[in-house]
């Protein structure tokens, strides 16, 4: 008996059924006829029935967005001093001591010097959530002490940078902060200012010593 040889995705005794009508394969799969059924055929890394579904998501931690697909593993890229294929390992502060163990103090530019000499930052925050983890439970002294930011612009107050230049996008402000008068660094607030709340901000001139703490990555794999 004759028998039709159906091509593309009909099928059915005389190819009359397209099997792929009303199956919409999402982000460039294709759909394709394998064994008489139609199923996706995805593309970029996406499976699933319709090719929704992909390695990346919900993978990468700590608000890292870039997430790429590397010898067929997902791998993030993570924001500042943030470690891990997942980004899973969150920076660690280290208050800086002398060779007494004693904790060092040192001007401000010198701070920032001092920490990226080490290959870290001085301390500085990229949201509320960095900051309540310092000021909470990794701060070792809980004195004034340096931070890392900059005046984006000479005496516009309304402006900072982080030390590896990017916009500053959490701050942390005392009232009337930042008052900017030759105050181009900036201290984190410690415990016993009248008015004011350990770890708020405040603007302070360069020149006068603080303690400090530096910013590292733990470099996981
Ligand atoms: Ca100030």
């Amino acid at each position: 008996m004759a028998k039709c040889s159906c091509i593309g995705t009909y099928i059915g005794d005389e190819c009359e059924t397209n099997a792929c009508e009303g199956i919409t394969c999402q982000n460039e799969g294709l759909c394709i006829v394998e064994n008489g059924a139609a199923k996706c055929d995805c593309k970029n890394h996406f499976f699933g029935d319709f090719c929704i579904q992909h390695p990346c998501d919900s993978f990468c931690a700590n608000d890292a967005k870039i997430c790429s697909i590397d010898n067929g593993v997902p791998r993030c890229e993570c924001k500042v001093s943030y470690s891990g294929r997942k980004c899973e390992c969150p920076p660690v502060y280290r208050r800086q001591k002398d060779s007494s163990g004693n904790f060092l103090k040192k001007n401000g530019d010198d701070a920032k010097k001092y920490c990226s000499d080490q290959g870290g930052f001085l301390t500085f925050f990229i949201n509320e959530k960095e900051h309540e983890e310092y000021t909470k439970t990794q701060r070792e002294n809980p004195t004034d002490e340096w931070i890392g930011y900059t005046q984006k612009y000479p005496e516009d107050k309304s402006q900072y940078l982080t030390v590896d230049n990017e916009d500053a996008i959490y701050r942390n402000w005392a009232d009337w902060e930042p008052n900017s008068k030759n105050e181009h660094c900036v201290e984190l607030y410690g415990e016993g200012h009248q008015d004011f709340a350990t770890g708020e901000m405040n603007d302070l001139d360069c020149v006068i010593e603080l303690e400090f703490a530096c910013r590292f990555s733990q470099h996981c794999p």
